[in-house]
C-alpha cells in the first residue's frame, strides 16, 4: 500500500507521521455529552453552562444551556492531528448576558491524548477541577466521549470519497470498496465498531 506515494496534503500534519507501519491516526472526535452538579454562578441558583474544548491551541465551543446545573450538550467536535499526543482540555463556563460581566469559570477536565488507543472509545465522567495554579471553587463532573480515528488517504484516493477521510485502510485492504458500502459507515468509533 505505497506508503511513500501518498500525495502531499495541505493540512500540515503530514510531517508528524513518523510511524510508517500504517496510516497516521489523525482525527480526534470529542463529544461533550453533559455535565452535572456544576457551581451555581447566577443569583437564581443556576448557571448557563457552555463548554470550550481546546486542543493544540484550537478552541471549539458548545452552545449555552440556560438556567441549569445539569446541562446536556451532546455536541461533537473534530480536531486534526498527526500522531496522538498532547493534552485536550474541556473548560466549562457560565454564560452571562451582561456586556461587562466576566463569564464565570465552572471547571476543567483534561485528557492526555497520548494515553488513548487508536479507535478505542474513551467515555468517562470526569471531575471538574480548578485550572492549574488558580484558586477556583468548582464542583461536579463532565461526561465526555473521545475517539481517535485513523484517516486513510489511499482509500480516499481510490474511491474519490473525500467526504469519508476517516476510513481505516486496514479494514478494506484487498477489497473492492464500492460507494454504497462506504456510505453505510459513519464517522464515529462506536458505530464503526459495530460493523
Ligand atoms: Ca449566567
Amino acid at each position: 500500500m505505497g506508503k511513500g506515494s501518498a500525495k502531499v496534503e495541505e493540512e500540515g500534519s503530514g510531517s508528524d507521521s513518523e510511524d510508517e507501519s500504517g496510516p497516521p491516526p489523525n482525527l480526534i472526535e470529542v463529544k461533550v455529552i453533559e455535565a452535572e452538579d456544576v457551581i451555581a454562578a447566577d443569583r437564581g441558583g443556576t448557571s448557563d453552562p457552555y463548554a470550550i474544548v481546546e486542543f493544540r491551541g484550537i478552541k471549539k465551543q458548545t452552545k449555552v444551556i440556560k438556567k441549569t446545573l445539569t446541562p446536556k450538550w451532546n455536541e461533537t467536535f473534530q480536531f486534526e492531528i498527526g500522531k496522538p499526543s498532547g493534552v485536550l482540555t474541556i473548560d466549562l463556563f457560565d454564560h452571562d448576558v451582561s456586556l461587562f460581566g466576566k463569564h464565570d469559570f465552572l471547571g476543567q477536565a483534561e485528557v492526555n491524548v497520548s494515553n488513548l488507543a487508536l479507535e478505542a472509545v474513551f467515555q468517562e465522567w470526569m471531575a471538574l477541577n480548578p485550572r492549574e495554579g488558580k484558586m477556583e471553587i468548582v464542583s461536579g463532573r463532565v461526561h465526555v466521549y473521545i475517539c481517535i480515528v485513523a484517516k486513510d488517504k489511499s482509500i480516499e484516493d481510490k474511491t474519490g470519497l473525500e467526504t469519508f477521510p476517516w476510513l481505516d485502510r486496514s479494514l478494506y485492504a484487498g477489497l473492492n470498496v464500492h460507494n454504497t458500502q462506504v456510505r453505510a459507515h459513519t464517522h464515529t468509533c462506536t458505530q464503526r465498531n459495530i460493523l
